[in-house]
């Protein structure tokens, strides 16, 4: 049988995640960097929807796309080498724990690419001599327009300002020193061997901050197990690497603080996020540890987000639930994952993740894709439906 494809930017956050759990799987793939007005508009949006990586196609010619319900697809095909286990506390917690650092980080990785100039201009021209080489301009010229772009969508336009600055790096700070604890005692969050919660942690780590100069830089200094980290995991494979996690119905010592970050900061984010959905508003003012962000925007994945956790919340069996109950609201955690219960994102309506539904995609459509992409936080394209 052929292999998966699997499509990258080779710079990629959430890419970097996917390439190391196929690796880490020895799942068959084979690896395409698109270029953005080749393969990325031409192939991957009329058949995800998406101008979006990491996406996969697989053997029988289906399209997969978003890394966390894709490791759930790929789980069920190919379990050997689990990297959710089957206790159901130890489940429920990597699965808090990647969507977290999915999302929660992602505001620190970008500000730190797009504020720093070393590192704007370094991965700006990165940019332009790959996957955007075919655009008809000078390098240049394509590496300044898009570093314009990156800062106002993902640093002015998710509330980065002087006044939050020092917060947003502290979540990266405070991650690092976290992290390093647990590094330094062994060698992946579980235990003994990868589990889901470092592959989300990895997407930022690794194509970000241990690669970016600013952050690396940090990282090197600040938490070097961390940095060992990064490559340990991205030279892991299920079948070679032996340990073991923790036991069953225990989470090892040092997730403490990550969980405290979790209901103290990314759970009320994801509750107000939902809210303001709900009230169809576009942008929403949020307060946390002390510091208020202005003119968040409202993302709707990350309705969807909330309401996975939920499931999966529900989901827990009667046998572990008092166990979990007791983690989550030691951590502050429990309120605000259930606080105004169930918000529809009503983002899956029409699919099942992670498969998509291919689309016909008219000329129009595509030539403003190609110069605007879709909107990094905005539904999938569906025919019809305008965004
Ligand atoms: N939730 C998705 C997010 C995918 C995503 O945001 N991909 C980014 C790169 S890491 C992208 O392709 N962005 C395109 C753009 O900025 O226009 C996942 O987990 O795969």
């Amino acid at each position: 049988m052929s292999p998966y494809t699997l499509y990258v930017f080779h710079i990629s956050y959430f890419s970097g995640k996917m390439q190391a759990y196929l690796r880490y799987k020895d799942i068959p793939h084979d690896t395409i960097e698109p270029k953005w007005g080749g393969e990325l508009l031409n192939l991957i949006y009329p058949n995800t929807g998406l101008m979006k990586v990491p996406v996969v196609r697989t053997p029988e010619g289906q399209w997969l796309a978003d890394s966390t319900p894709m490791i759930d697809w790929f789980e069920q095909r190919h379990p050997q080498g689990a990297v959710i286990p089957s206790d159901p506390l130890q489940a429920f917690f990597s699965r808090l724990l990647e969507d977290y650092a999915d999302e929660w980080l992602w505001r620190p990785a970008l500000h730190y690419r797009w504020s720093y100039p070393a590192d704007a201009h370094a991965l700006s021209r990165r940019f332009a001599e790959t996957f955007l080489s075919e655009q008809p301009m000078p390098k240049a010229m394509t590496a300044a327009m898009l570093r314009e772009r990156q800062h106002r969508i993902y640093v002015a336009g998710d509330g980065v300002t002087p006044q939050t600055r020092a917060h947003v790096e502290a979540v990266y700070l405070n991650t690092l020193d976290r992290l390093q604890a647990i590094f330094e005692r062994q060698p992946f969050l579980l235990g003994g061997r990868p589990s889901l919660a470092d592959f989300g942690f990895f997407a930022s780590m690794f194509r970000h901050f241990s690669l970016d100069p600013t952050p690396s830089q940090i990282m090197q200094t600040r938490a070097p197990a961390v940095f060992e980290w990064v490559a340990r995991l991205w030279n892991s494979r299920h079948h070679i690497t032996t340990g073991e996690w923790v036991p069953p119905g225990t989470l090892p010592p040092g997730w403490e603080p990550i969980l405290h970050d979790v209901g103290e900061a990314y759970l009320p984010y994801l509750h107000a996020n939902a809210v303001a959905w709900r009230e169809g508003r576009k942008t929403f003012d949020f307060s946390v540890q002390g510091v208020t962000y202005r003119k968040l925007p409202v993302v709707q994945y990350r309705v969807w987000c909330r309401e996975r956790l939920q499931d999966h919340w529900q989901a827990v069996l009667a046998a572990a639930r008092g166990a979990v109950e007791q983690r989550l609201r030691d951590a502050g955690a429990l309120e605000p994952l259930l606080r105004d219960g169930r918000i529809a994102s009503h983002l899956h309506e029409r699919d099942t993740p992670p498969l998509c539904a291919p689309r016909p995609v008219a000329l129009g459509d595509k030539l403003y894709r190609y110069l605007i992409g879709t909107h990094w936080h905005g539904p999938r394209a569906r025919a019809g439906a305008g965004e």
